[in-house]
């Protein structure tokens, strides 16, 4: 400033102002006045004041909030796609803040191109999850934020854990269906073929496990002839084939009946079991085959003819 005063012999004047500094933590600024005088002789007796140097502190800093959500907590198995977000908020009142990354367990944050946020600004970022297994699975993840102000202190963080998971869909059970090519055999019998075809529904998501004793015929006993071979893990809509025999003889029109049991464990260790169709085979009077040589043998013994 400029002006012209007059100042008496040992007289001293005020001089004040006002100046305007901002910036960051640690900016300084120095300066002094110089003042321009002359006395009634014109003698020049002006001068430099000493310096006077201020600065600004830091305030803060202020780490940022960052909270992590998802659409949904659960998915029935075989799970799918979650869609997660991360809300960063800037809780600073003064200090600007750079994003240097945003990393989740799993998903790639996509923070829309954001990578600064003014004192109390937010950004949300999106990504998207698949996650599939069986029931009960589960996965936590969390979001890591690198950031730092403009004052170079870091101000990133980790946000709250999220915790999804698979909630279980129940098997529909085994089913066994049994044949025989051999209904009837004139007796006294003989060997009766049969085969059963076992199947996991198609309708399930669980794939079944079936043991190597885990077919059995009430006749044949363990199924051992199988197809594919057991043990098996059948995937929804996969079936298992089983041939076998068993001897059965008797008199004529007597009849048996007999049922496959299979027995199996889904990938979520639960336990199905199917019974099948009841099968009947029977065993034919001979008489009618043996018409011809009837009156021989016994009938001449017993004196009938
Ligand atoms: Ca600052
Ligand atoms: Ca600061
Ligand atoms: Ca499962
Ligand atoms: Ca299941």
């Amino acid at each position: 400033m400029r002006w012209r005063y007059f100042i008496g012999p040992g007289a001293s004047v005020i001089c004040t102002f006002t100046v305007p500094h901002t910036g960051d933590a640690g900016d300084s600024w120095t300066n002094n006045v110089t003042v321009v005088a002359t006395d009634d002789d014109s003698a020049s007796v002006g001068g430099v004041s000493n310096d006077v140097t201020v600065s600004l502190t830091d305030v803060g800093p202020v780490d940022l909030t960052i909270v992590k959500s998802v659409d949904k907590l659960t998915l029935p198995e075989p799970g799918g796609n979650f869609n997660y977000e991360v809300n960063i908020t800037n809780p600073s009142t003064v200090d600007t803040v750079t994003l240097t990354s945003v990393i989740d367990t799993y998903g790639t944050p996509d923070c829309g191109g954001v990578t600064s946020l003014a004192p109390g600004a937010s950004v949300i970022c999106t990504f998207t999850v698949p996650h599939t297994g069986n029931a009960f699975d589960e996965w936590t993840n969390n979001v890591t934020v690198v950031a730092t102000d403009d004052d170079e202190n870091s101000v990133g963080g980790v946000s709250n854990d999220v915790t999804v998971n698979l909630t279980d869909v129940q098997s529909s059970p085994l089913t066994a269906v049994k044949s025989t090519s051999t209904p009837a055999l004139v007796a006294p019998g003989g060997t009766f073929q049969y085969s059963v075809v076992v199947t996991n529904p198609a309708s399930n998501v669980d794939s079944i496990s079936i043991a190597a004793d885990g077919i059995n015929d009430s006749f044949a006993g363990t199924l051992t002839s199988c197809s594919p071979a057991l043990p098996v893990t059948l995937a929804p809509g996969a079936s298992i084939t089983c041939t076998f025999s068993a001897t059965h003889t008797g008199v004529g029109g007597e009849v048996f009946k007999n049922t496959v049991t299979a027995t199996g464990t889904d990938d979520d260790d639960k336990e199905t079991s199917a019974t099948s169709n009841e099968v009947t085979v029977t065993i034919l009077a001979a008489t009618a085959m043996l018409a011809p040589t009837q009156t021989t043998c016994q009938d001449y013994a017993g004196g009938d003819c």
